[in-house]
């Protein structure tokens, strides 16, 4: 509705009470008993997981792509300031090109789980509780603090990597900028690394930090990091510039939630694998507000070595993918941070009042 400057109209998108959704139906009983000790209520899956609809698994409609995407309403002033958001989103999210943000180049991508077993997977888990959902103020978002007070929560983090969606393909393709501005067109920012450290390693009743968002040691069969690209890789990725990478690339992520173990105590999934993801970090040396990229992408397995282990001379780089790992790739400042690519995606947080501040 528009009706004068300060006025607020819902676009044309779809909104966040999307179809598909249907009424809760997890009890207290199935519920995953750190998510549940975290909130100390009765657990009730709201929102409930969606029914399947029969859409492909690796979406190829611009529609499809923008209907994972609900925004938050925009004032007719803030659309003369910032322009239109769907235009913005039509432009810069659809199939077919690495110039999109979208799930990756179909023609190559190996995807080994369907949606509906991914559903199947996470039938009578609750994603989220009523109480979450109070916090949070959104769909899918859990409350993340410290020293096992929910009193002092400061942010609640998306616990799927973007779009936020059980059982759907997370986007990629998107650099830093633009994951920023997707955040935002929710209501939400892209999160910073502290806070995508404390969903991995912390807990929520305050007991000691873990390694990994799953435990102490590493283990390449939780997530979906065991897929070696010598195995799910023809023709070979040629990274050498962003065509190339399009051709060549393969995008082999698994829907969002379909490694069920590979969930943090808080109840953020797939922080290890799938994706690598874009997140911001402060850094006065390098001017302020700068891109962090981090956590390892599907292929981790060719690359990974434990968090106390040391570079083997002479052979192929790896690196360590425990919560606090720090890696500098690709820094830039966040506005010109512009890195794309087949296997980095990211996540949205939100700051939120503390309960006791409501
Ligand atoms: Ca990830």
């Amino acid at each position: 509705m528009v009706s004068g400057d300060g006025s607020v109209r819902s676009l044309a998108l779809p909104s966040a009470s999307s179809p598909g959704v249907t009424p809760a139906r997890s009890s207290a009983a199935s519920a995953s008993a750190a998510v549940g000790a975290a909130v100390g209520a009765a657990a009730l899956a709201v929102p409930a997981l969606p029914a399947p609809d029969g859409r492909p698994l690796h979406l190829t409609t611009q529609e499809d792509l923008l209907a994972l995407m609900p925004i938050r309403a925009y004032s007719d002033r803030e659309i003369k300031r910032k322009g239109d958001p769907l235009e913005f989103l039509k432009k810069n999210v659809g199939p077919g090109s690495p110039a999109r943000m979208n799930q990756g180049n179909p023609e190559i991508a190996s995807h080994l789980i369907s949606r509906e077993q991914c559903l199947e997977g996470l039938r009578g888990v609750v994603l989220q509780t009523e109480e979450q959902r109070k916090i949070c103020g959104a769909d899918y978002m859990v409350p993340v603090y410290r020293k096992g007070d929910i009193a002092r929560t400061k942010f609640c983090i998306d616990i799927f990597e973007f779009p936020n969606r059980p059982c759907e393909l997370p986007f990629v393709w998107a650099g830093p900028t633009q994951a920023r501005i997707y955040c935002e067109m929710q209501g939400k920012r892209l999160c910073a690394q502290e806070e995508w450290v404390q969903a991995c390693r912390g807990d929520p009743e305050g007991k000691e930090d873990w390694l990994y968002a799953y435990g102490n040691e590493l283990d390449l069969t939780i997530c979906n990091t065991n897929k070696p690209a010598r195995t799910y890789g023809e023709p070979v990725c040629d990274p050498d510039s962003v065509s190339s990478t399009w051709k060549t690339c393969h995008s082999n992520t698994e829907p969002a939630g379909s490694f069920p173990r590979c969930r943090s105590r808080f109840g953020v999934f797939d922080q290890h694998g799938n994706v690598a993801e874009a997140m911001v970090r402060f850094d006065p040396e390098e001017g302020g507000l700068v891109s962090q990229l981090k956590g390892s992408a599907f292929f981790y397995v060719d690359v990974a070595r434990k968090h106390n282990e040391r570079q083997k001379e002479g052979s192929r780089e790896t690196y360590p993918d425990h919560c606090a790992h720090d890696p500098r790739w690709h820094v830039e400042p966040m506005a010109t941070a512009w890195h794309v690519n087949y296997h980095l995606g990211f996540r949205c947080c939100k700051t939120v009042k503390p309960p006791a501040d409501r």
